[in-house]
């Protein structure tokens, strides 16, 4: 199929006004009325046809105007509806058609989750329901009938407010909502079955009574209470911070169990995996109760950031999702620790997005040209392009970035809006021209900067000369210099910050405008050489590479005001011992003694922020370290560095880790909140490198804990540690884990997860077997994340298995589930993302597994595109 490009975009020529759905809701013949009043579009081609989008319909029925056109006015195929000569004016279309929920394996329009009808209609779900002008760019206010048997489907949920409910003869009912909001096609939705509700209320600050409801399968009930706090939250949040009211007097959450992402924001009916709602302190970890915080609020925030203000076309995507994840951040970082939430963005960050920007897979966060859009939900869109907002916020400042908001939310309220239209609110609310800023949204990769100093101590000057580079991406040889906010401090011998003078004394404020491909900047007043703190806050989503010595970044891990700059230079000091002993073996690699000692400094003062600590006693992954070394990747040189780094770390703190455990230990009931959490996280790291010998006495302490733990969190921790060492215990504790959690789907997702990133020789026969286990199945996405993905994603020498068979084994299981799945099945096969960088014998293995799929007769558009890419 011919790609869409950002250049060939123009108004739709038919529009839609209203749409009034009638939808009878049956296991494999669900009929769908759609009465539609079309009018031509005043820039759109005169006269032109009408064509609107299908996929995979049939039509049973159309009238225009109440009249049935003459079959050779119109055209109906699977894929489109083309009437040839429309009316001229506004008119009516009814359009009739039969579709299969049950047959729906991609799950995208309308499909059966466990029974419960339910739609995902982003990007392009809304046309496998209807014919319709499936774009974002044509809002629509919608009525919605819902008409089912009661048995079946007692609860009938819609977009917008109820506003009709009652009786049928034969056992059946019907419900009508109507959402007043103009909206487009993508975030309609319906619900349709047996569920239990949880429900509450929030009243808005302007006074509206707002009633709130999750929806469930009946038993859990008990699993919503910490969701339910969460939207609580994220609604008063979202006035104080950002001004935004909600605007329904419904808003509706509901839990299913297949479902192809995280979540979805259809306007007051926001759909969910059930993975981010459910929560029991038995059930869940620190970790997953932290990610339904954030998705609720992700969710709740598109109110504005996507719904309200919508998308112009799908290259704008980053204009909702980056800006919602932005909020989102924001909004965890208020809830919880500041710095260790900007750890973990960053972390997720590095791992996801610098990876993809470093191969094949790069693109700009606004992408100019696609091939299957479904494939642009990744971690540049959501992740970088919050950065960037982030990067924004630093260059203008919080009080002009506060004010672009507010303008951006007033002036764009019920437009399909551009990235331009947004970058122009923060233009004009700070006087500056964004016009280089706007690089950030076209160049891909990953900007690297280069700094280097000089200290004249005769003349009291400390000189910081930064350079910017910009390697090559799929389709950008060459690009321009960017603007890059450096946040920086300097700070003296004494662990002071130093005051920021020019060499001729005036203040200067601590960011550094990288906007050139060079630039030099020189302090005065520095007669003793003071120690540069820069991109503080990771306040550029860039590659940093300094002169700070080992003995600087050992310094700055003490004393950096910046939270986040003290965690990098601990980090700092973890890659490059780690990149050198994966290159030349660990007994060539130095730096291991600042490190312990920066290590052992953080422990001490570990009652400050442990859950700081616990992020500064985590490692560098693999996939970071083979991600640092760019080029001839051998997974297990990393491992293996990796392994005896924490073995030499341990050696040295080992007193220190096991007070720890009982320093820190949380006492009393589980808590969810993020001191707690904090606590536990600590206790779990610090008891992973305690255990990392694997002696027999330690691994029995460590299962003890796993036999005594109250809560999720602990246990599965602590049955991590022991599936890292080969043993009775281990498959002891995983027998016992399996047993007790039995009929809990999502729980034994876990169980999977854990035993696919199982670094030994043998995990990919477990993994195979446990392809036919009963708690695994094919159809179900999250239960294929689990195992498939953590195995591909999450197990760095297991998957590159220098025999080729992790390849192998991937690419049999995404050709396996393309037919059924192509969303999912091309995830999957994201993995092969950094390919490219294997040493030559992988390397090739790699390509013929990418090749095996390339040569598969009938591959979905989402599959192709990938593996296009990924080879080309
Ligand atoms: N906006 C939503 C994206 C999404 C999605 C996209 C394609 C296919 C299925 C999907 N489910 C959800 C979720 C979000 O980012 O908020
Ligand atoms: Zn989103």
């Amino acid at each position: 199929a011919k790609p869409v490009k950002l250049s060939e975009y123009r108004v739709a020529d038919h529009v839609v006004k209203t749409v009034h759905l009638d939808i009878v809701l049956h296991p494999t013949a669900t009929r769908v009325t759609a009465v539609l009043a079309v009018e031509p579009h005043p820039q759109g081609i005169a006269g032109a046809p009408l064509v609107f989008d299908g996929d995979g319909l049939t039509l049973a029925a159309i009238a225009i105007d109440g009249r049935t056109p003459a079959p050779e006015a119109y055209e109906a195929t699977a894929d489109r509806l083309v009437i040839h000569n429309p009316p001229a004016g506004p008119f009516r279309l009814t359009l009739e058609t039969v579709v299969d929920p049950q047959a729906n394996t991609q799950l995208m329009g309308l499909y059966r989750s466990s029974g419960t009808w339910c739609t995902q209609c982003e990007a392009e779900g809304f046309r496998r329901i209807t014919y319709f002008p499936d774009r974002p760019d044509v809002l629509a206010v919608y009525t919605t009938r819902i008409e089912a048997e009661k048995k079946a489907a007692p609860v009938l949920l819609g977009n917008g407010n109820l506003v009709e409910a009652g009786d049928l003869p034969h056992g059946r009912h019907y419900a009508v909502w109507h959402d007043p909001h103009p909206k487009p096609s993508y975030l309609f939705a319906l619900v349709g079955g047996d569920l239990a509700e949880v429900s509450d209320t929030f009243t808005t600050r302007s006074g509206r009574v707002v009633k709130l409801g999750i929806f469930v399968e009946h038993g859990k009930e008990d699993r919503c209470a910490y969701a339910m706090d969460a939207l609580k939250r994220s609604m008063r949040w979202d006035e104080e911070a950002f001004g935004c009211e909600y605007d329904l007097d419904v808003f509706n959450i509901v839990a299913v169990s297949d479902f192809n992402m995280g979540a979805m924001e259809n306007k007051g009916l926001n759909i969910f995996n059930d993975k981010y709602v459910l929560a029991l302190p038995d059930t869940a970890t620190d970790q997953d109760y932290a990610a339904i915080e954030a998705i609720i609020a992700h969710e709740y925030f598109h109110n504005w950031t996507g719904n309200r203000i919508t998308c112009r076309d799908w290259f704008q995507l980053c204009l909702k999702e980056g800006l919602t994840v932005f909020r989102d951040q924001e909004f965890s970082g208020d809830m919880r620790s500041r710095a260790v939430k900007r750890i973990a963005d960053v972390r997720l960050l590095k791992s996801h997005q610098f990876a993809e920007d470093a191969g094949p897979l790069s693109h700009p966060v606004r992408p100019e040209i696609y091939h299957e859009i479904n494939n642009f939900y990744t971690a540049t869109v959501y992740e970088k392009g919050a950065e960037i907002i982030r990067a924004l916020k630093v260059l203008i400042g919080a009080e002009a970035f506060r004010r672009g908001m507010d303008l951006y939310l007033v002036r764009h309220d019920g437009d399909a809006a551009t990235v331009e239209d947004f970058i122009a609110c923060f233009a004009e609310a700070s006087g500056r021209d964004l016009t280089q800023f706007f690089l950030w949204y076209r160049q891909s990769g990953t900007p690297q900067v280069a700094v280097a100093t000089r200290h004249d101590p005769v003349a009291g000057t400390f000189t910081v000369d930064l350079k910017q580079t910009h390697l090559p991406t799929p389709g950008q040889d060459v690009k321009q210099p960017m603007v890059l906010p450096l946040a920086f401090g300097l700070i003296g011998p004494d662990g002071a910050e130093r005051p920021l003078f020019t060499e001729d004394g005036k203040a200067v404020p601590g960011v550094i405008a990288l906007d050139a491909a060079q630039k030099s900047v020189t302090f005065s007043g520095h007669p003793t050489r003071p120690v540069l703190s820069i991109n503080r806050g990771f306040s550029a989503p860039i590659v940093l590479k300094t002169d700070l010595t080992a003995a600087d970044l050992g310094f700055l891990a003490r004393h950096d005001g910046d939270a986040y700059n003290r965690w990098q230079a601990i980090q700092t000091l973890a890659t490059d011992h780690l990149v050198a002993a994966s290159r030349k073996g660990a007994a060539l690699a130095g730096g291991v003694d600042i490190l312990a000692d920066a290590l052992a400094a953080v422990l001490a003062d570990a009652g400050r922020d442990p859950a700081f600590a616990a992020q500064a006693l985590t490692l560098p992954s693999e996939s970071d370290i083979a991600r640092e070394l760019g080029a001839e990747v051998d997974p297990d040189a990393i491992h293996a560095a990796r392994r005896a780094l924490r073995l030499a770390i341990r050696s040295r703190l080992d007193g220190t880790l096991s007070d720890a455990l009982s320093r820190f230990a949380t006492p009393g009931p589980y808590s969810p909140d993020a001191a707690a959490a904090g606590r536990r996280a600590l206790c779990n790291v610090a008891l992973d490198l305690w255990a990392s010998g694997g002696e027999a006495d330690r691994l029995a302490t460590v299962a003890a804990r796993h036999r005594d733990a109250d809560n999720m969190t602990d246990r599965f921790a602590a049955l991590a540690v022991l599936a890292q060492h080969p043993g009775a215990d281990r498959e002891a504790a995983l027998e016992a884990f399996r047993e007790r959690y039995r009929a809990d789907a999502l729980i034994l997702d876990k169980w999977l997860a854990l035993q696919a990133a199982i670094p030994e020789a043998a995990t990919l026969d477990r993994v195979k077997a446990l392809l036919a286990d009963p708690a695994f199945a094919m159809t179900n996405p999250n239960r294929l994340r689990a195992l498939v993905g953590s195995f591909a994603s999450g197990n760095q020498t297991q998957f590159n298995r220098p025999d080729g068979a992790g390849y192998a084994f991937l690419a049999e299981v995404v050709i396996a589930t393309d037919p059924r799945n192509p969303q999912v099945a091309a995830r999957l096969l994201s993995a092969f993302r950094s390919w490219r960088g294997l040493e030559a014998g992988r390397r090739t293995l790699a390509r013929a597994a990418l090749e095996r799929v390339a040569a598969t007769a009938t591959l979905s558009a989402d599959v192709r595109d990938i593996v296009a890419r990924s080879l080309g």
